[in-house]
């Protein structure tokens, strides 16, 4: 059996907001979190030693990553070049440039030539020696619409014209590549892509414009023993029968917050042809942590606001504190004190929102049981938001014209 590493979306370089400067190092703590968490899954790799690491695509947040960033992903793959593990270092959406061809941040080390590496920029077979035999890889790339398709032929185009139209014209492309695999040799599609089965993650809110989405029955191939999947940061297997598995490893770090409660980590796998065992590794991340307090009712906010604080297991994680108040009781807010409870939280925001409700019970006159006409009912609203005192004359007045128009 050979050993295989599958990891994706490693996002170097996000989450900048969550961290803050170590004045150790000048850099961001986030950056050395996901530095950290690379170089767990490069510690794993070596330590086996595996004979192949996949990674899935999205290696920064954008094409153009700022030379320090770009460096901390290198030092970490650099190792796996010194240990001779071969290495497929596949192009997300994230990776490309809207300008030229292929990926801009990750075509560096084909241009450098750094041995054992292959950049997956294009549809193609890559049949790669290890020392316990061959292994094939077909890179698929994120696709755009320039992939496979001239500008003439999407013109006037809707996007799901767009989308049927690159489906069309992959399928043929793919079963080429299918066709031309060595059958006596284990076969694993590498591919950056949203399936429609997947379920979505904060990678949605990530993509820049909305992409392209791959039926499931491209994937689901006998000829492949494993597809290894990335884009999507939710860990999942799309594909329970196993036949092949169709795995999200997710991404290694937490992005953001919608990500808060997913569990983060790499896929080990063990693979022969005909033959495969797949394992979820959960990586130790910073956990994220959300405080809701509903302090409304509350006839002591700050005291409501503290004991939510003091529940939540919030020792080094980036944590954000969101309370609702009513505006009258924002005065008795102490923030200070708040400052002071979150202090154990790596970082921290804190976000009031003013709430001004009005309770139905205390408008009698504006219940079901009451007939009043609009400008009356306006009135009685009025009468009591003190807040609103200053231009309800003129409120009624325009009421009143707008009423009278519609008559
Ligand atoms: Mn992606």
């Amino acid at each position: 059996m050979l050993k295989v590493l599958h990891l994706s979306d490693i996002h170097m370089g996000s989450s900048f907001t969550h961290g803050k400067v170590n004045p150790e190092t000048g850099l961001n703590t986030r950056l050395e979190d996901f530095v950290r968490t690379l170089g767990q899954c490069i510690d794993r790799a070596i330590a086996e030693p595996v004979d192949l690491v996949l990674f899935g695509g999205d290696a920064f947040p954008d094409a153009t990553p700022p030379p320090f960033v770009q460096e901390s992903f290198a030092k970490q793959f650099r190792r796996l070049a010194d240990a001779n593990i071969p290495t497929v270092l596949l192009v997300g959406n994230h990776d490309q440039h809207s300008q030229g061809t292929g990926g801009a941040s990750l075509s560096i080390y084909r241009t450098l030539a750094v041995p054992g590496f292959i950049v997956g920029d294009t549809i193609a077979t890559h049949r790669i020696r290890t020392p316990n035999g061959d292994i094939q890889v077909l890179t698929l790339p994120w696709l755009t619409r320039s992939t496979l398709l001239t500008r003439p032929d999407t013109e006037g185009c809707s996007l799901a014209e767009v989308n049927h139209l690159l489906i069309e014209r992959l399928q043929p492309v793919l079963e080429a590549e299918i066709r031309r695999l060595d059958p006596d040799c284990p076969a694993i599609l590498l591919a950056h892509l949203m399936a429609d089965r997947a379920n979505f993650g904060a990678e949605r809110f990530l993509a820049v414009g909305k992409g392209f989405t791959i039926p499931i029955s491209c994937l689901i191939r006998p000829e492949f023993d494993y597809v290894a999947l990335g884009h999507v940061h939710k860990h999942q297997n799309l594909n329970p029968d196993n036949n092949p598995p169709i795995i999200y490893p997710g991404s290694i770090e937490r992005v953001d917050f919608s990500e808060e409660k997913e569990d983060k980590g790499y896929i080990w796998l063990e693979i022969a042809k005909g033959e495969v065992n797949w394992t979820f590794c959960s990586l130790p991340v910073r956990s994220f942590c959300t405080i809701n307090v509903d302090a409304f009712e509350e006839d002591d906010p700050q005291e409501a606001i503290l004991r939510a604080i003091a529940r939540k297991p919030i020792q080094d994680a980036v944590v954000r504190l969101i309370y609702k108040v009513r505006s009258n009781a924002l005065e008795r807010i102490d923030t200070a004190q708040l400052h002071e409870a979150l202090k154990e939280a790596h970082t921290y925001t804190i976000r009031p929102e003013i709430v001004t409700k009005i309770a139905r019970s205390r408008l009698p006159e504006l219940g079901a049981g009451n007939h009043l006409d609009p400008l009356e009912a306006l009135q009685a609203y009025l009468k009591n938001r003190e807040d609103l005192q200053d231009i309800s004359a003129e409120m009624v007045e325009a009421a009143r014209e707008l009423a009278g128009s519609e008559l």
